[in-house]
């Protein structure tokens, strides 16, 4: 009976040892969880103090952000209106009368034709006694050729001669890159004047043109980079003639074409995207009245105005300012000889307009 007896007691104590360790185990797991659960949510609450800080750090920027947008719209405006008040810019050349004979001077000579093993002989572009002398002798009939005196900065790294010059007036002009003139802010009619001095001593026909006729023109060319879109400027001195990066503005003093038996003057209003040469914008307009006789001096006088309203006439809308950089005075020709003379160019203001 005894020995039943402790077996019982045994075996409740092993039931109630085997009980207190389940319970140990239990209370110990719940521990435990409930430390990690603290360690997780003390984890988790740093990270959303972290985030949260880092939102009200970003909001901080965005507000700042937007307050300098303001302040740099402002500016902007600012900028804008004074540009608008302030004086004009007006380029002038260096020595407008010609009377420098240096060629290493202010007036640099060039001479172009497209089939170089076409160039003939007797071509010229020099000064002698303040005036200068223009020849192309277009012996092939093969390409448009040209004798030219140069100043300023020309395109696609042509040449950097003598810089053209800026200011309000001649007098207080300086050495600029160039000067820029605005498609809605253009001077008014009769306020800027291109005046020169013009004489043809020769026009002469020397030979056929292959699906044309001999032609020849005396003028000046203004070269230009430009603006578009606001923000973006041609590439002016890229090497790389597939791109347009400038505008070639050729006012003509003269121009004829040989009809086969004389020379008939030519009144050219157009634009082309791409010379024969480039992709840059050619646009060309010749003066009222322009030189038709051979051996009469001619005084020309055009008013800028004029000039520049045709320009944005045909560029497109996007092109909202350009930048004269660069001149060139020449005779040009195809198929004849060109030779003439011009006594000065020069700009002039008309402040009573
Ligand atoms: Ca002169």
């Amino acid at each position: 009976m005894a020995d039943q007896t402790e077996k019982v007691m045994n075996k409740i104590k092993i039931g109630l040892i085997i009980s207190v360790l389940i319970m140990v185990s239990l209370v110990g797991s719940n521990i435990w969880f409930y430390v990690s659960e603290q360690r997780w949510r003390s984890h988790y609450q740093h990270v959303l103090d972290q985030l949260s800080t880092a939102i009200e750090d970003l909001q901080n920027v965005s507000d700042q952000v937007d307050m300098l947008t303001i302040k740099i719209d402002n500016l902007t405006d600012q900028v804008n209106r004074l540009r608008m008040c302030a004086p004009p810019m007006y380029f002038f050349f260096q020595d407008p009368d010609l009377t420098n004979a240096s060629c290493l001077n202010v007036w640099r000579p060039g001479f172009r034709h497209p089939n170089p093993q076409n160039i003939s002989e007797g071509n010229f572009a020099y000064i002698l006694s303040e005036v200068a002398h223009l020849c192309y002798n277009e012996t092939s009939g093969s390409g448009w050729a040209t004798a030219s005196l140069s100043q300023g900065e020309l395109p696609h790294n042509w040449g950097r001669h003598p810089l053209l010059l800026g200011g309000c007036s001649q007098e207080v002009s300086s050495p600029t890159p160039g000067v820029t003139f605005h498609r809605d802010r253009l001077p008014r009619e009769n306020e800027y004047i291109l005046r020169s001095k013009v004489l043809v001593v020769r026009r002469e026909f020397l030979a056929d043109v292959v699906n044309g006729t001999p032609k020849n023109n005396v003028g000046i060319t203004l070269y230009c980079s430009y603006r578009h879109n606001c923000t973006l400027w041609s590439d002016y001195f890229n090497p790389d003639y597939n791109v347009s990066s400038a505008i070639y503005i050729d006012i003509f003093f003269s121009s004829s074409n040989w009809t086969s038996t004389v020379f008939e003057p030519i009144e050219y209003r157009h634009h082309a995207f791409g010379d024969p040469w480039t992709k840059d914008h050619v646009i060309v307009l010749t003066v009222p009245n322009q030189v038709e006789l051979v051996g009469e001096w001619r005084e020309i006088s055009v008013d800028m105005r004029w000039v520049f309203d045709f320009v944005f006439s045909y560029l497109p809308s996007n092109i909202e300012s350009i930048t004269v950089r660069g001149a060139q005075i020449y005779s040009e020709g195809i198929g004849c000889l060109i030779d003439c003379k011009i006594d000065y160019v020069k700009m002039e203001i008309n402040i009573e307009s």
